[in-house]
């Protein structure tokens, strides 16, 4: 029967005796076996009682049978819902009720902490997946039969939902549909021109767009192969290099790199392609890169709800700084953030975007979804930018109040909520400020009431275990008030003007 996106990969994925993933055990799996497992996997799915439409919940170690399982989900027509592993479980807890997976998949070491939160959240069903391919689900995937009955989809259903948080606090689970996905991995694999002989260095995680779709999709229907790192090593990536074609990383990677005397252009001779994305890249970066290399990164942008929007050309100059021209069939503008009206060239405004590549809305939300997208189809992004003469689209600032540390995003909303809620603190503001290694660093700037005991550690002992690590502001201040215009609004940009510097970068 038809599914749209797994019939694409099957397409492309005519080479079955080459090799799809190889880990850094020197483990490879072929296309032929990436065929069986995502059919034992989807055999064990319906097993366990997922249906198509059910969503499963994945929070997992990166390794191939997480991309099996991704693929599985496909086939069984449920929707792929993956996590990050360092969620703590006072954070799943919001996801699993949220979401109301008919299964949850989680590291063997996590199976007691989850499952309790399942019992909690209602949801029927754990299995467990490791990185050593163990688990209960691994057991019960290679007792099953590779042969599965595809279940058909069309390009509207729904593949995937990925949580993205809001900046009002509560996180929202944007829907992708088959073609969302399918579409933007076709236009990225000829846009980038991946063809199978490519091999890609893969040390990005993978259960955000970067890794999981922009990634492993343009490898898929490119019927390439990749390298698995189970994390970014610059160690590893320089011994892979070699080997490899491409890679595919957030600003971080490169900042570490051109730190690094290994980066020449004798180690990256055999490398066609150094793709960044998911924060901005410092222009500085770029140039080290080049001088060291003689290659020029590639800059894209994207997000979450949209897949990949813009890119820097392939065959033309990529110039740093810019995140190059509207990718084939999506349509960017940039609007009148009040009004939605379209500016002149070169002004700034906000960025908005339509195509195939834009989500189906969020999750449960209707009127989240309606509020962030236009009359006319466009959905506003929350990044302010502008076009200039040659057409290239710059970000110049986000209209959302958002940090991005090394990739991830922080929203400061959430972190002040806890904060506000510690005894003894009568407000805080949460600021992202110049980061050398992370690019921006989560910084808390917290009023304590008068006699209070609160300093740095005390703070950030209490956010413990509550935050994922990535989340924890690198710096608490404790300051005797806030900042404030004449509406009582705090002024975060005077406090990141104030301390700007205090990351030495
Ligand atoms: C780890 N830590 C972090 C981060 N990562 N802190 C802030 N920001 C981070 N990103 C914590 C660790 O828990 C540790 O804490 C300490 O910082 C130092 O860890 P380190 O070993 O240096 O970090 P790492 O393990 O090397 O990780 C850094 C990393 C990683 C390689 C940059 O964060 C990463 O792979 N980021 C990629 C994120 C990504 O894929 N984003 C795509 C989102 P402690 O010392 O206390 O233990 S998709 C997206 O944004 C859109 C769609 C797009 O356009 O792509
Ligand atoms: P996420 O919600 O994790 O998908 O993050 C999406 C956000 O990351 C976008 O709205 C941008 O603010 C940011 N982003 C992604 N790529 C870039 C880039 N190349 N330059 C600047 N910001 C970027």
């Amino acid at each position: 029967m038809a599914n749209h996106l797994f019939d694409l990969i099957r397409l492309y994925g005519t080479d079955t005796a080459k090799t799809f993933i190889e880990t850094e055990d020197g483990t490879r799996f072929t296309y032929d076996d990436l065929f069986a497992a995502t059919g034992r996997f989807a055999n064990a799915l319906v097993a366990a009682g997922v249906k198509p439409g059910d969503r499963v919940a994945v929070q997992v170690e990166k390794s191939p049978g997480a991309i099996f399982l991704y693929l599985a989900c496909v086939r069984a027509g449920a929707i792929f819902l993956p996590l990050n592993t360092g969620y703590t479980f006072a954070e799943l807890e919001y996801f699993l009720s949220d979401a109301e997976p008919a299964l949850v998949v989680c590291d063997p070491a996590k199976r007691e902490g989850i499952a309790e939160i399942a019992a909690k959240t209602g949801v029927p069903a754990v299995e467990t997946l490791g990185r050593a391919r163990d688990g209960s689900l691994w057991h019960k995937a290679g007792a099953e039969k590779p042969g599965f009955d595809t279940v058909s989809r069309g390009p509207d259903d729904l593949a995937a939902i990925l949580y993205t948080s809001g900046t009002t606090g509560r996180s929202k689970g944007a829907m992708l549909t088959h073609d969302n996905l399918a579409s933007n991995a076709l236009t990225l694999k000829d846009y980038w021109k991946f063809t199978s002989d490519d091999v890609l260095l893969h040390a990005l995680p993978i259960f955000h767009t970067h890794g999981l779709f922009v990634a492993t999709n343009t490898i898929l229907m490119a019927g390439a192969s990749m390298l698995f790192l189970p994390k970014f090593d610059a160690d590893k990536v320089f011994e892979l290099m070699p080997r490899a074609t491409t890679m595919m990383g957030v600003p971080t990677f490169y900042v570490r790199l051109v730190q690094d005397q290994r980066l020449t252009e004798h180690a990256t001779r055999h490398m066609r392609l150094f793709v960044s994305g998911s924060a901005p890249l410092l222009a500085e970066t770029h140039r080290a890169f080049r001088e060291m290399t003689g290659q020029a990164i590639l800059e894209r942008y994207g997000m979450t709800e949209t897949n990949m929007n813009t890119s820097n050309p392939y065959d033309g100059e990529r110039i740093a700084g810019t995140v190059g021209f509207p990718l084939p069939g999506v349509s960017l503008r940039v609007a009148d953030p009040e009004t939605g009206a379209k500016l002149a060239q070169g002004e700034i405004g906000m960025i908005e975007v339509k195509g195939p590549n834009v989500f189906k809305g969020y999750w449960r939300m209707p009127e989240k979804t309606a509020a962030e997208f236009r009359e006319d189809g466009f959905f506003i992004t929350g990044d302010l930018g502008k076009i200039d003469d040659s057409g290239y689209v710059h970000i110049v600032g986000r209209g959302k109040d958002l940090v991005i540390s090394g990739g991830y995003n922080v929203y400061p909303k959430e972190i002040e909520t806890e904060i506000d809620g510690m005894a003894g603190v009568v407000e805080s503001a949460v600021i992202g400020v110049p980061h050398p290694d992370f690019g921006e660093g989560v910084t808390a700037v917290v009023v304590a009431e008068k006699g209070a005991k609160l300093d740095e550690r005390v703070i950030l002992g209490a956010l413990e275990g509550r935050l994922a690590k990535f989340k924890l502001p690198k710096r608490v201040i404790v300051v005797d008030d806030l900042p404030r215009n004449t509406m009582g609004k705090v002024q975060k940009n005077l406090l990141r003007d104030a301390y700007k510097g205090i990351y030495g970068g």
